[in-house]
């Protein structure tokens, strides 16, 4: 028997260095790293919540969609 009711499959996909490392460590560990370096590949993070009394569990992927190393650089000078 599955161990919950639904399951939902999350995609994160935006520009390097916009948040959505931090983003998945906030929402699947309640976790915030200001200093979090560039995610080579792909990131993946579960949890699971009880809703209604129903067991929601959500998989969280992160993707990077653009080659932009250059836009994270540009962000971490701003900083
Ligand atoms: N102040 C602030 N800083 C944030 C927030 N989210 C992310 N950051 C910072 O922005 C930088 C980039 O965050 P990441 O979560 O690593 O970004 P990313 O989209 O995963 O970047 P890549 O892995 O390069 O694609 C890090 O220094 C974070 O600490 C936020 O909500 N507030
Ligand atoms: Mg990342």
């Amino acid at each position: 028997m599955s161990s919950h009711n639904s399951l939902f499959k999350l995609v994160l996909i935006g520009d390097s260095g916009v948040g959505k490392t931090n983003l998945l460590t906030r929402f699947c560990r309640n976790e915030f790293n200001i200093g979090s370096k560039m995610t080579i590949g792909v990131e993946f993070a579960s949890k699971t919540m009880e809703i209604d009394n129903k067991t929601i569990k959500a998989q969280v992927w992160v993707y990077i969609f653009s080659k932009t190393y250059t836009n994270r650089k540009r962000k971490t000078k701003q900083l």
